[in-house]
Parts: structure tokens; sequence; C-alpha cells
């Protein structure tokens, strides 16, 4: 029986007329592979534009894909306006991160605030530890999100792969997203040895080189199970209102855990009562922060006048 490359595991060869319950585990555009719930596995033909995403449960009836409902999405729209399903049915997202390639301003906040939205918990994964420079960047982010879970870790090295093990196998499915080069396909192998998923070096502009092309679904032998996906370097995101951001941005939510604005729909802006407002001029949330809130916002808004106008989005190149 053949055995799929990345997994090891036993495919099998399309049944007909029976319908068998199974789980995405990898889509290659044209086709998903269905791994059945007796851990089999099948590729199935699906059309370009289906749906199906990894993470998805199916019923497969010959060679019919049909999704079942999803628990939640994660979802982001392209630099050229197409909405990007990652993954469905997630419990946790680790956010990968790394001194080196530099992850864009405002990355992390947009992924923990959709994260958040979808009712996934976001977790910071700050990889490449042995690197030179790594504390430094380390400690800017426990100053920058001290309410997060950030858990340092090095793939090449090993170092805080046994908490990141044990974070995995408490949460059910997760899944990793971080810039092209952060390492996640590092991370998925040194996490289930005799994987051998590909990894790309940097190039000269010390960007990765967009190695992961599919989003795969590994089972953990440590337990739980984790998607690889495609390193993006922009997340707009598609299911997130900015009252969803004026909640859940980081930062934002500490401050509103121990008090709370004079109007429940306050957006943090020139609003009385605003504690947001009134912390950023004692200093205890700062200056450029709520800056970078302040433009999201903007950004938001303009997305939901245009959607709501029936306009195109106007951030689509
Ligand atoms: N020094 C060091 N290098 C690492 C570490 N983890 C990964 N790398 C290197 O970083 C580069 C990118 O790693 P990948 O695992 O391919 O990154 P990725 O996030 O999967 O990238 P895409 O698939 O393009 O999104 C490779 O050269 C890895 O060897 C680490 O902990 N330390
Ligand atoms: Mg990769
Ligand atoms: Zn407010």
């Amino acid at each position: 029986m053949a055995r799929n490359k990345a997994t090891g595991r036993r495919q099998q060869k399309p049944q007909h007329n029976t319908g068998q319950p199974g789980l995405i585990i990898s889509h290659y555009g044209v086709a998903v592979l269905v791994r059945f719930d007796n851990g089999d596995e099948q590729p199935v033909k699906v059309k370009r534009n289906s749906d199906h995403v990894v993470g998805d449960r199916v019923m497969v009836i010959g060679e019919r894909v049909t999704s079942l409902a999803r628990r939640n999405a994660l979802r982001r729209r392209d630099p050229f306006g197409k909405v990007r399903t990652l993954a469905a049915n997630l419990d946790l997202l680790g956010i990968v991160v790394a001194v080196r390639p530099q992850t864009p301003d405002g990355f992390i906040e947009r992924v923990v605030v959709a994260a958040r939205a979808a009712d996934i918990e976001p977790v910071l994964i700050v990889n490449k530890q042995d690197l030179p420079g790594s504390a430094d960047f380390d400690s800017q982010l426990q100053r920058d999100f001290p309410a997060m879970v950030r858990l340092s870790v090095s793939a090449k090295q090993g170092d805080g792969l046994e908490h990141l093990r044990h974070k995995l196998a408490g949460a059910g499915r997760s899944a990793l997203v971080g810039v092209s080069g952060s390492g996640k396909s590092s991370l998925l192998n040194a996490l289930c040895p005799g994987i051998e998923l590909e990894t790309g070096a940097l190039n000269e502009e010390e960007h990765g080189c967009h190695t992961t092309s599919v989003s795969t679904l590994l089972a953990l032998p440590t337990g739980g199970e984790l998607v690889d996906t495609p390193g993006f370097r922009d997340f707009s995101p598609v299911d997130v209102s900015s009252e969803d951001l004026a909640h859940w941005f980081p930062g934002v939510m500490s401050v509103l855990e121990e008090q709370s604005c004079r109007f429940r729909n306050c957006r943090h802006r020139q609003e009385p009562g605003c504690c947001i407002k009134q912390a950023v001029d004692q200093g205890t949330f700062s200056e450029e922060r709520y800056q970078l809130y302040l433009n999201t916002l903007q950004e938001l808004e303009q997305l939901e006048t245009a959607r709501n106008e029936g306009r195109k989005n106007p951030f689509c190149r």
C-alpha cells in the first residue's frame, strides 16, 4: 500500500459508494488529503476554488467531499483582496516570530485580535533563541504583550520545546502562523521527528523564501495536532469588526479587565470616560501602541464602510 511522503501514513485507494467521515489534513488546490477515522488516508479531487480547508471534518462519498459544520475558521484577506481560510476548527494559534526575519509592525496584534474574535487562544512562540539579539527581542515582546502566553524556543537547538509540547498536547488542535522564514516548519520537524518537512534559508534581505506552499495537519507524538501553514507578511483580518478590535487589541484587553469605559461601545478615541485614553495619559498604555491601535481601527472602519457601501476593498492592490 502506498505511503504519504510527508506523514508516512498509509494511503488507501478511493472507495466508492460508501460515505466515510474524515478530516482534511492537506489541501493541494485541486485535491485534498483526507484522514479517515480508522487512520487511513486518501486524496480526493475537489474544485480549485472549493471552500474546503485543513481541519474541516468531512464526509467522503465516492469521490465527493462534503464539509461538515465548522466550529471556527481563521481567515485573512491577501494583498489582492482575496479571502483565504487558513485552517478550521482550531483551539490554539501559535504566532511564530523571531529576531530574524522581522515581523512587520501590527502583524501580531491583528492575528491576536482575529484569533480572539474566533475563540482561538493566541500564543506567541519566539523562535531562534540561539541567535544573537534574541534576549532583547524577547524582552520587548514581554513589554508589548504582557498578558499573552509567550514561549521562547529554538527549533534548531531544542530549547523550550518541552514547554511547547506540553502546551500543544493540552490544547487539542493548533496551527502555526508567521512570516516566511520564522521557522514554522522547522518547529514541526523538531516536534515530530522523522517528518522532514521542507525548510528554506533566508535570502540576502533576510526574508524567508516562501518554502511551504501547502498547509499540513500532523498528529504530534506527544499529543495534540498541529497545522503548518505557508508564511505571509500581511494579515488583513476578515471576520473582525471595529468593536472586536476595541475589545481584543493586546494591551487594551488587559486594561479593560481592570476598569471599564463609560460607554460600552467605546472605540477609545475621544469618548468621555474612556479608561484607555486615561491609561495613555497616565503612561500605563504606551503612546506608540495606542497609535498602532488607532491606525488599525481606522483601517478596519474604512473596510467596514466600503463593505456597507458594496465597494471593493480599498486596500486591495
Ligand atoms: N538559528 C536558527 N535558525 C532556525 C531556527 N528555526 C528555523 N531556523 C532556520 O530558519 C530558516 C527558515 O525556517 P523554515 O522552517 O523554513 O521557516 P518557515 O516559517 O516554515 O518558512 P515558510 O515555509 O517560508 O513560511 C531555515 O534556514 C531554518 O534552518 C532556530 O531555532 N534557530
Ligand atoms: Mg515552512
Ligand atoms: Zn474607551
